[in-house]
């Protein structure tokens, strides 16, 4: 595989900035841009990262004070084929995954996106959401979806096209982004930390060795994450 880290972003040595990464996943249609694009609405800029088919919507805030420089990554469409590239996950801070209440097999189906989240990052917030319920019965946000509970995951009922729970639901998942960033156990981030502590020193070797996960979990990926069906199948009933 080529090396992801020559035209992939990185997340925690570009200078000065303080850089957070959040993506988003779950099934093909169920929100994700329009969630993200709603969340922005006109003050992203869009970077198209045309090798990897993804786009970058940057977008600067403040938390706790400090600047933070958020980058949402979204996909092309490649989850239509049940699984992301390795680089979607690399260095990611916060994940949100969403299911689209009109689509009951997409809310089944958060497990396997779960499940391949955490092969790759075992330990970044995630946030689960329910998208279009302005599409649905109001009733339907009184029903249990037991799957983010079962993993101890916050929930939000949101709709992309009216705005509901939508800027709650983002700032919840930078807030957790910088949070992660800052206290995190998982060994390549803090590898990155100690890196982005020696200051002016030619780091780029270092930096190649120290941080090689991503090129070497393509390697070992598989499709486990078809095999875990169904789970949740009771949730929604
Ligand atoms: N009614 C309704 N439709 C939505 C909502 N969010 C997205 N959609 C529609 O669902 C389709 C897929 O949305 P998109 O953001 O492209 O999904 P993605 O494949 O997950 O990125 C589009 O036709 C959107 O207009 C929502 O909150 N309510
Ligand atoms: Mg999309």
């Amino acid at each position: 595989m080529a090396d992801l880290r020559a035209s992939v972003p990185e997340y925690d040595k570009e200078d000065g900035e303080y850089k957070v990464k959040v993506i988003c996943l779950g099934d093909s249609a169920v929100g994700k841009s329009k969630l993200v694009e709603r969340f922005l609405m006109d003050g992203y800029q869009p970077q198209q990262l045309s090798t990897y088919a993804l786009t970058l919507f940057r977008y600067q805030t403040e938390v706790g004070g400090k600047d933070v420089c958020v980058d949402f990554w979204d996909t092309a469409g490649q989850e239509r084929f049940n699984n992301m590239h390795p680089s979607y996950y690399y260095q990611a801070h916060c994940c949100i995954l969403v299911f689209d209440v009109t689509r009951k097999v997409t809310y089944k189906n958060l497990p396997n996106w779960f499940k391949e989240l955490r092969q790759y990052r075992p330990e970044i917030p995630c946030l689960v959401c329910a998208n279009k319920i302005d599409d649905v019965d109001y009733k339907v946000t009184q029903k249990s979806f037991n799957f983010a509970k079962k993993h101890q995951l916050p929930f939000y009922f949101v709709s992309a096209s009216d705005g509901t729970n939508v800027v709650k639901m983002f700032r919840e998942a930078i807030q957790s982004a910088v949070g992660y960033k800052e206290n995190t156990t998982d060994f390549t981030d803090l590898v990155m930390r100690e890196l982005e502590n020696l200051d002016d020193l030619s780091l780029s070797n270092d930096v190649d060795s120290g941080v090689d996960t991503a090129g070497n979990s393509a390697e070992t990926h598989t499709d486990e994450a078809d095999e875990e069906q169904a789970e949740g199948a009771t949730g929604t009933t």
